[in-house]
């Protein structure tokens, strides 16, 4: 008996000298732990360089950056939307299985959201300081809900996701003014310079936080650029790039394009910007100002890698640049984002992670942004919420570009509405189960909806199947408050 609690204790002992010893390990192998620049940008579709979507783009920035890590140059958004979106990749939750469907549905009112653990607060609780500044969350979202949770330091504020617009000077009268606050565009004032521009301050604060060096390390630092999402003002110089003689209308683009496709697209969301952006002859000035914001964007994503590289972090941060989801500049008649098609669910994703990604890769497996959460715990060795994460961890494509992998991606835009997107085909079918069905391998503005061709019903059966099997009714909404900023 005395025998054998000796020996309990004893193992007791051991156990205990162990966890120390384990602790100590972990708090040494925690200073090691690599550091995350986490680059956001908003409503920035695949016209760059890096995803090839439009040859009047400029972006050698990104293209730069693409070379030195691994391009997910089929990745796709949960949701074509600011909102759920973001929501998804923060909780790293499906909007199926969350009812976070749309702009307007709440975080912290939603039964299944408020119970998960968001990125920002799982890094916090792993010991990384967390800094954010822009738009990393949908604006609502954050300065009305999430009010800085998990962030140690925000910039502007917990309250304030972006530097305010006001006092920026236009070089002349925007051209639309008045239909639809954020249908607008042009030049600023030829006084106002980059720095002025609220993505040039969020911008500047990342470059600051990096070259100061005085970030308590392992650290999360969340950077948020707000264009190429409208209203798109940027400095002259950057309209210049792009003389409106030679812009082109989008490739993409045909007049009877949605003749084949079911009416329940129009249901989710239909704007009628493209009637009258053309009645006022600004499709051309549209589409240039969208160019010159990426470029924009383009010159502040080179100035906060650049920062990084000239920090004393270089070696030891992981970079993930993500866009929330696509955008249509006229194609299938749609403005903006809000479809289940490609032009709206593709998104950049490009990850740099030392020791892990090789420079120079490009795979086309299916990803989605519901993935960066679950890469992001992987790449950092911290075991992730139990039971939450939805997504699948990149880091095994970033080892092993040639590993096993799920054949599709879903994104979902509202109750019901699914686009699933293989290597090769999107697949849409919509709550009234009406159908679309593109073959990317001949076809990659998706003109053609094969979905009655029975040749096709195979390929169709198969894409079904990857439809999540939960459909969560829509959930609760968010009450915008009558003053609120873009
Ligand atoms: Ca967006
Ligand atoms: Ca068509």
């Amino acid at each position: 008996m005395h025998y054998t609690r000796f020996m309990k204790r004893m193992a007791l002992m051991a156990l205990a000298l162990f966890v120390a010893t384990m602790s100590v390990t972990r708090a040494e192998d925690s200073s090691r732990k690599p550091n995350i620049l986490f680059i956001a940008v908003d409503d920035m579709n695949d016209w760059n360089g890096v995803l090839g979507g439009n040859p009047q783009s400029k972006t050698p920035h990104m293209e730069t950056l693409a070379s030195k890590g691994m391009v997910f140059s089929n990745a796709h958004c949960a949701a074509p939307a600011c909102g759920p979106s973001r929501s998804a990749i923060m909780s790293g939750i499906r909007p199926s299985t969350s009812g976070n469907y749309t702009n307007k549905h709440s975080i912290i009112n939603n039964e299944i959201l408020k119970k998960s653990v968001l990125m920002p607060e799982f890094f916090q609780q792993n010991g990384y300081y967390v800094a954010g500044g822009g738009k990393l969350f949908h604006g609502y979202h954050f300065n009305y809900e999430i009010k800085g949770r998990g962030f140690d330091e925000y910039f502007p504020s917990k309250t304030q996701d972006l530097p305010s617009w006001e006092g920026l000077k236009f070089n002349s009268k925007p051209p639309l003014g008045g239909w639809a606050r954020q249908a607008d565009w042009g030049p600023l004032h030829p006084d106002v310079t980059l720095d002025d521009h609220p993505d040039g301050i969020t911008a500047n604060w990342a470059t600051n936080k990096l070259l100061e060096g005085e970030l308590q390390e392992p650290f999360f630092l969340g950077a948020g650029i707000f264009q190429p999402h409208l209203p798109n003002y940027a400095p002259q110089e950057y309209f210049d790039r792009f003389p409106l003689e030679n812009i082109e209308l989008p490739e993409g683009y045909r007049e009877d394009d949605l003749d084949d496709v079911p009416a329940a697209h129009s249901k989710m969301a239909h704007n009628p910007w493209l009637k009258r952006i053309r009645e006022t002859n600004q499709w051309k000035p549209a589409i240039q100002a969208y160019l010159a914001c990426t470029a924009m964007v383009d010159d502040l994503i080179g100035q906060i890698v650049g920062s990084l590289e000239n920090s004393k972090y270089a070696d030891n941060t992981i970079i993930v640049l993500w866009s929330d989801h696509g955008f249509q500049l006229g194609e299938k008649g749609r403005w903006t984002k809000y479809s289940l098609w490609e032009r709206a669910t593709r998104v950049n994703m490009i990850w740099v992670a030392p020791g892990v990604t090789t420079p120079g890769t490009v795979t086309n497996k299916p990803a989605n942004l519901l993935d960066i959460y679950p890469t992001l715990a992987s790449l950092t060795g911290i075991k992730p919420p139990e039971g939450q994460l939805e997504g699948n961890d990149l880091s095994v494509l970033m080892k092993n570009p040639g590993a096993a992998w799920d054949d599709t991606t879903v994104t979902s835009f509202g109750y019901k509405n699914y686009g699933v997107r293989s290597d090769r085909y999107r697949y849409i079918v919509y709550e009234d189960g009406t159908e679309e069905l593109y073959d990317h391998s001949k076809d990659k503005w998706e003109w053609t909806n094969l979905a009655s061709n029975p040749e096709y019903a195979a390929i169709k059966k198969k894409m079904r199947k990857e439809i999540p099997a939960h459909h969560e009714p829509n959930g609760v909404t968010y009450i915008v408050p009558k003053k609120s900023s873009f």
